[in-house]
């Protein structure tokens, strides 16, 4: 069974001004797509075209024969995750559990936001940065490329993609203000405490 293109979650334009309608159509209808098309291509008569795509990440994971079928696997379950991450009108602060957790492992929201932006923006070329639970406690992470913390026994609950082709249209070079609005305005905070309930 071929793996399709998931639809994103809202409409083109939704997430404007910080991710304009163009980049959109470029990271979701020209990036997310070929990792799609690639990934069925190297799978193609495989057992692991059938296999759930957590599953293919995590058998591959390290095994330099397999590192395409890696990397647009990582790549389709990565944007896929982020598109989900982001929301029109969301952004600031989480509430309730999710919140509580923060500043449980964090000691305060700041500190998290503070350490979230030095990932993503200390990642030394592609790759993304996190917000995971592994082993029971929150961590911030930067994984380069293709590279997903479900390949390092970690619970993805957050990410900003920080390849430049997710900012570069909207905002050139400056990375740090990408990050810092996607903070501020889209992250999908109910989506987040989803994924914290599922795997506590
Ligand atoms: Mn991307």
């Amino acid at each position: 069974m071929a793996l399709e293109l998931p639809p994103l979650p809202y409409d083109a334009t939704a997430l404007e001004p910080v991710i304009s309608a163009n980049t959109l159509a470029f990271h979701h209808g020209k990036h997310h797509a070929a990792y799609v098309t690639n990934f069925n291509t190297l799978t193609k008569d495989s057992p692991l075209a059938d296999k759930p795509l957590e599953e293919v990440i995590k058998a591959v994971a390290g095994d330099s024969a397999k590192a395409g079928i890696f990397n647009n696997a990582a790549q389709v379950w990565n944007h896929t995750f982020f598109w989900n991450c982001l929301a029109p009108n969301a952004g600031g602060k989480p509430s309730g559990a999710l919140l509580a957790k923060i500043e449980a492992d964090f000691g305060s929201f700041d500190a998290f936001v503070s350490e979230f932006k030095t990932a993503a923006t200390t990642q030394f070329g592609s790759g993304w940065a996190w917000l995971v639970l592994d082993q029971g406690k929150l961590k911030v992470t930067k994984t380069a490329n293709a590279d997903t913390p479900l390949a390092h026994g970690q619970v993805p609950l957050f990410t900003v993609d920080v390849w430049e082709h997710a900012y570069y249209l909207d905002f050139q070079n400056r990375r740090p203000d990408f990050v810092a609005a996607v903070l501020e305005k889209l992250a999908n905070w109910a989506f987040v405490a989803q994924n914290l309930a599922k795997a506590s």
